[in-house]
């Protein structure tokens, strides 16, 4: 790519492909809603910049197998339902995705088969036998000592607390033991490799003991998935088939065009998958690791990990059609969106943080509606008016601070700088009594400009409202873009009382932007 020119790498961002063995969790959505956010402030910050997203559903595997099969459907069949609810729930949720992929399209099979095929090529696999602990349910082995025995029975891996079956059998290896240094180097990066920072020392010290992978199954005890190249008695890996999905999308082999890519979104369950196996595969195959990998924080239910034996995995579907769309999505980034720390669903919090919104947003929305405030508004007051330094300070460094904020990715600390400016109109509007006192214009044009400033800058994380918000307050379509958020302090009043006047007619009996329900 040529910078400058039009030929620009695309900001290339997928999601981890859902497996469709269960109905997607909320937990499903939170990995889909961080990644549109980040997509969505691309297409904010850089608009002539192209973006893939890529989302889709992980359908082969023993676990996968099983699931159809104790439903007596087949495969297929079993997978093909599953998957689209993934798709709706991604819909539903207003996620900007480019391409959904499943596994088991003909375009993957091919890109699996090709890929393999350049892993042979590259001297880096090997038949070899393989004994260890295997675990359905996470679709990985573990060694001796990564198991535990319960007192109830069964083995289970000390990570998960899934349980875990002994096995040996001949298999398929991948030499991941040689990209040791370069693993190493990496993850280690300065602004890249693995994200966030504490995230590192755990994938380094599994680097440190790396061991080869076994990259393959016997087909007599798997067969849904991709049958190895030249010998069918065995079938790939789901993992490693399910990884190839991001270059897949790309066109993979006839095109990689976009990679690598800018970030893989991770739950912090499946981090060593992207961060040692994928970028080993992928060069070992003859391609670059991907620019970084992003691990997310959990989502608990009454402080313990969402599971469906404990019955408390949150249905997004329901959450969304009770409390709506953005509620939600505003809810798991306002709360979840720093990556680092686990956080606790609750519908009261879900319910203050809709009250937040009503109160602060919407409260301000409605204040500056008001015809007798605004028959107030004198325009020529504005220039030589004793300004409030505090609110101005705040207003004209919003746009740098959320900016700020998105680099490090931390989407929480971008909506709180947001939700901080309108918080700070509110206080001066109800200071200074605009109904009832001769200084109008001043709360009205700062809570127009913090409002307006909000409305673009909320855009990436409640899409719909935040439209509604800039519809409300006469914001033409483009003029809600990344320029359009710099405050230099310059206002045009009569333009505001216009905007406002005009829009608001057309809204009148539409109700407020945030209904109490
Ligand atoms: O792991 N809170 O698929 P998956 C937040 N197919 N995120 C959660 C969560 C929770 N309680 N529970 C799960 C897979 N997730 C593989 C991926 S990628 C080539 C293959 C996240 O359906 C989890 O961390 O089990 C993961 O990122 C995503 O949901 C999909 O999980």
């Amino acid at each position: 790519y040529i910078a400058g020119s039009e030929n620009v790498k695309p900001f290339f961002l997928t999601t981890p492909i859902f497996y469709v063995n269960a109905s997607p969790h909320v937990g499903h959505l939170h990995s889909l809603v961080l990644s549109d956010v980040l997509v969505r402030y691309s297409r904010l910050r850089e608009p002539s910049r192209p973006v893939i997203f890529a989302t889709g559903t992980d359908e082969h595997g023993q676990k996968i197998q099983q699931a159809a099969r104790a439903q007596g459907q087949d495969e297929e069949a079993f997978c093909t339902s599953s998957s689209q609810k993934f798709r709706n729930l991604a819909d539903k949720a207003n996620i900007s995705y480019t391409d959904f992929i499943r596994t088991t399209e003909q375009r993957h099979l091919r890109a699996v088969e090709y890929f393999w095929n350049r892993l042979v090529e590259a001297g880096d696999v090997y038949k070899g036998t393989h004994s260890g602990w295997y675990c359905i349910s996470d679709e990985c082995f573990y060694t001796s000592n990564q198991v535990t025995e319960r007192d109830d029975g069964p083995t289970v891996s000390i990570e998960t607390g899934n349980e875990v079956v002994w096995v040996e059998e001949e298999n398929w290896k991948f030499r991941l033991s040689r990209f040791q240094d370069q693993l190493r180097e990496w993850v280690g990066q300065e602004n890249g490799g693995v994200y966030p920072e504490k995230m590192k020392a755990f994938v380094l010290a599994q680097v440190d003991t790396l061991e080869d992978l076994s990259i393959s199954r016997p087909a007599a005890r798997i067969k849904w998935g991709v049958p190895v190249p030249g010998d069918p008695d065995q079938t790939i890996y789901v993992w490693v088939d399910a990884l190839i999905n991001y270059i897949t999308v790309l066109g993979y082999p006839t095109s990689t065009e976009g990679w690598p890519a800018d970030v893989h979104i991770v739950g912090k369950d499946i981090v060593r998958f992207h961060s040692i196996h994928w970028p080993a595969l992928l060069s070992s195959a003859g391609l670059e690791p991907p620019s970084r990998v992003l691990a997310h924080a959990h989502w608990t239910m009454g402080h313990s990990k969402m599971s469906k034996s404990r019955g408390n995995v949150v249905d997004p579907i329901s959450a969304m059609d009770e409390y709506g769309v953005d509620t939600v999505r505003w809810y798991l980034m306002r709360v979840g969106g720093s990556l680092a720390n686990d956080s606790d669903y609750s519908n009261e919090q879900l319910q203050a943080e809709y009250g937040i919104l009503a109160a602060q947003l919407g409260n301000l929305a409605s204040r500056i509606t008001n015809a007798r405030i605004l028959s107030k508004v004198t325009t020529g007051d504005w220039i030589f008016m004793e300004r409030d330094k505090p609110l101005e300070e705040k207003l004209s460094r919003l746009r740098n601070d959320v900016d700020v904020a998105m680099a490090d990715f931390d989407i929480t600390k971008a909506a709180k700088d947001i939700m901080g400016v309108i918080s700070t109109a509110n206080i001066y509007f109800t200071r200074e009594e605009p109904w009832n006192s001769k200084v109008t214009t001043l709360p009205v044009v700062y809570a127009y400009e913090s409002l307006r400033l909000a409305g673009i800058l909320l855009q990436p994380i409640i899409p719909a409202k935040a439209a509604e918000l800039l519809d409300r307050l006469g914001v033409p379509v483009d003029q809600r873009g990344w320029q359009n958020a710099d405050w230099t302090g310059e206002v045009d009043v009569q333009q505001i009382v216009q905007a406002i006047t005009s829009a608001t007619g057309e809204w009148k009996g539409k109700g407020v932007l945030f209904p109490h329900s």
